[in-house]
């Protein structure tokens, strides 16, 4: 049976893992502050270095977070409370009595500074052919799009459908709907008719915005007929703005609204609305690998201080630095660390179109190299495919300008860690694991910040974000089993969804080490138990992966390892492996696979149980 086999080699490579620590991090030199890394820290007494900030944070919560949201947000009035939480009772709320316009964080403050400063560079599907857009250039969309939105009759409270692919206007959408007080919804736009009428009906949208044509790997995809599908069945949309993506003219019915034409009809200048710390910015779904998606909310103050400063610290992004996060905007990563987190910090931000081996599995790296981008933050998924094309595609091109590497979605196995370090980051950026999901915002585990000499270890997420204090719960708590559970047991301005017991259950399996740092271990209900050992999803990968021929691996409970091809494994639209849709395979269960909904390539589910056939034969379990 595969996991009794794999047990003697999975301790090998732990206790060699941790022997391999990488110091992969440039010395600040000998007068290294705290305060020349985060200025606020200097009212904080007794703090001199990273370990005591964190303490500081933990500690000293209130006082933290309110320096913090002071120095870093401008508010139109002040806040009175710092936090006024209490899991027990599911209470959480930030920053009371404050009130803000997020889009003015977002831009305003920094046209004032820097108008011409880029905000966005629009990497389109086709390479070499990006368009810039400055913080003034987009304040203006906005504005427009702001004023268009209003004469539609979209009010403050109102929920706005996006369901367009990365694009200028996509994030000028999402803006538009913060300055006016709507909150947005944005729809993956990959997802089929069905899914999207499902997002439109929950959020009671009258307002959906998309593109005529979407283009992605050098195919157009007709988004504006997948609209048509699903208004069909959403009784409360009035109308559907339309952007033209490409040349090719759609059928447009009278509920239509040609996007462009429109908004040039209105004025540049849309007065932000005051909003509370505690309204809602926007809904968005989970990407439902575990399960059915769930539909998650986060509101204004504490989401945009918490991203911008993760934004800033664990990728110690600066000034003028060219961030590339190359998630879909349809993703909480691409609605915190493509929009929020780097426009809230003035910085440029690169809007990826294309696929990661489009038009060849040089992508990525030919495009660093052409904006010179300095974080590249990408997918354990793509990672491990480009893995496979061997070290050439990247070698090809220059990428001096990178400075760190991150990864998130799923644990980054050892040998994808060790070919991003060394072979994409030439062995001299620091790589972060940042570990987070739809429910936290933005990221709660990462290698960084910590103080610039410290160790990082491959694949490990390592070290919790300053106010987060995970807890490891014994399972018997929970479930009757006997795994440590990630869960939070402080406050920061996160939006937790469900407390249980006091804490916020992540749903997680994790292992702390003796010097406290984090391994996360997978989803707790994918955990495999052989003879009362339990063992994590990500480990069992994680030996399987080195398997020379073996590109990447699913494993799930239920004896049989299920290897192969990556393109045959079940995927979510956003590269995770669905797990739960394997465990039926194996257990036969194939007429309740669950929600599939989200499932990139359905096609993948058959190939999986006719393989699965094919080696166990139709008869009885093995
Ligand atoms: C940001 C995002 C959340 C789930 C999460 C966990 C897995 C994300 C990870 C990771 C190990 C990491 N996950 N990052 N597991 N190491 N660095 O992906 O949000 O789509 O909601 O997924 O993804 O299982 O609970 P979301």
């Amino acid at each position: 049976m595969m996991c009794s086999l794999w047990r003697g080699s999975l301790l090998t490579l732990t206790s060699s893992l941790n022997r391999r620590v990488f110091q992969c991090c440039r010395q600040l030199g000998r007068s290294y502050n705290i305060a020349s890394c985060m200025p606020e820290a200097v009212a904080f007494q007794g703090v001199s270095d990273h370990s005591g900030l964190y303490k500081f944070s933990v500690n000293e919560s209130d006082r933290f977070w309110g320096a913090v949201a002071r120095q870093r947000l401008s508010w139109i009035s002040p806040f009175h409370t710092v936090q006024n939480c209490d899991f027990s009772q599911g209470k959480i709320k930030w920053f009371e009595g404050g009130k803000l316009n997020v889009s003015v964080n977002c831009l305003d403050r920094h046209v004032q500074t820097c108008p011409e400063r880029v905000a966005l560079i629009w990497e389109r599907d086709e390479p070499g052919t990006e368009v810039k857009i400055t913080y003034r250039q987009l304040l203006e969309l906005t504005c427009r799009l702001g004023n268009l939105l209003k004469r539609q009759g979209v009010r403050r409270g109102d929920c706005v459908t996006i369901y367009m692919p990365p694009c200028p206007l996509a994030v000028a959408s999402m803006l538009a709907c913060a300055r006016i007080g709507a909150a947005h919804n944005v729809v993956f736009a990959g997802f089929s008719s069905e899914a999207l009428a499902d997002r439109i009906r929950d959020a009671q949208s009258s307002t959906v915005i998309t593109v005529n044509q979407g283009v992605r790997g050098g195919k157009v995809v007709d988004l504006k007929r997948t609209v048509d599908q699903a208004v069909q069945n959403c009784p409360s949309v009035q109308q559907v703005l339309v952007a033209m993506r490409t040349e090719n003219t759609v059928a447009m019915t009278d509920r239509d609204v040609p996007l462009e034409e429109e908004m040039m009809k209105e004025d540049v200048v849309c007065e932000p609305v005051a909003m509370d710390s505690e309204d809602v910015l926007f809904l968005l779904y989970t990407s439902g690998s575990t399960g059915k998606p769930k539909g998650l909310v986060h509101t204004q103050a504490g989401y945009l201080l918490y991203t911008s400063l993760t934004h800033r610290y664990v990728f110690n992004y600066h000034d003028g630095d060219v961030f590339g996060c190359v998630a879909d905007i349809g993703w909480i990563t691409g609605h915190s660390y493509i929009v929020y987190g780097p426009l809230c910090n003035g910085g440029t931000t690169v809007l990826f179109e294309s696929t990661p081996v489009y038009p060849n599995p040089g992508r990525y790296w030919e495009m660093v190299e052409r904006l010179g981008i300095n974080q590249f933050y990408g997918a354990p998924t793509a990672i491990r495919l480009l893995l496979k094309y061997g070290d050439e595609w990247v070698q090809n091109y220059n990428r001096s300008s990178l400075k760190t590497l991150g990864s998130v979605g799923e644990p980054i196995n050892t040998e994808a860690w060790e070919w991003y370090h060394r072979v994409v980051g030439d062995g001299r950026c620091p790589v972060v694991d940042t570990w987070w999901q739809t429910e936290t915002g933005g990221i709660c585990i990462a290698p960084r910040p910590s103080d610039p000499e410290a160790e990082i270890v491959p694949g490990m997420a390592m070290r919790p974000f300053y106010g987060i204090k995970p807890a490891l719960l014994d399972t018997e708590v929970v479930t009757g089993d006997g795994v440590l559970a990630l869960c939070y047991n402080q406050y920061c301005p996160l939006n937790c969804a469900t407390p249980l017991l006091g804490f916020f259950f992540t749903g997680d399996g994790a292992h702390r080490s003796k010097e406290g740092y984090y391994q996360i271990v997978g989803r707790l209900d994918d955990v495999i138990n052989v003879s009362g050992h339990r063992l994590g999803t990500a480990e069992l990968e994680d030996v399987v992966n080195q398997c020379p021929g073996v590109a990447e691996s699913a494993a799930i409970g239920y004896s049989h390892d299920i290897k192969g091809e990556g393109e045959c494994l079940p995927k979510t639209r956003s590269g995770k492996i669905m797990r739960r849709v394997l465990r039926k395979v194996v257990e036969r269960n194939t007429d309740e696979l669950g929600d599939l909904s989200t499932l990139d390539d359905p096609d993948s589910v058959h190939e999986v149980i006719s393989g699965h056939r094919r080696l166990c034969g139709d008869g009885k379990q093995q």
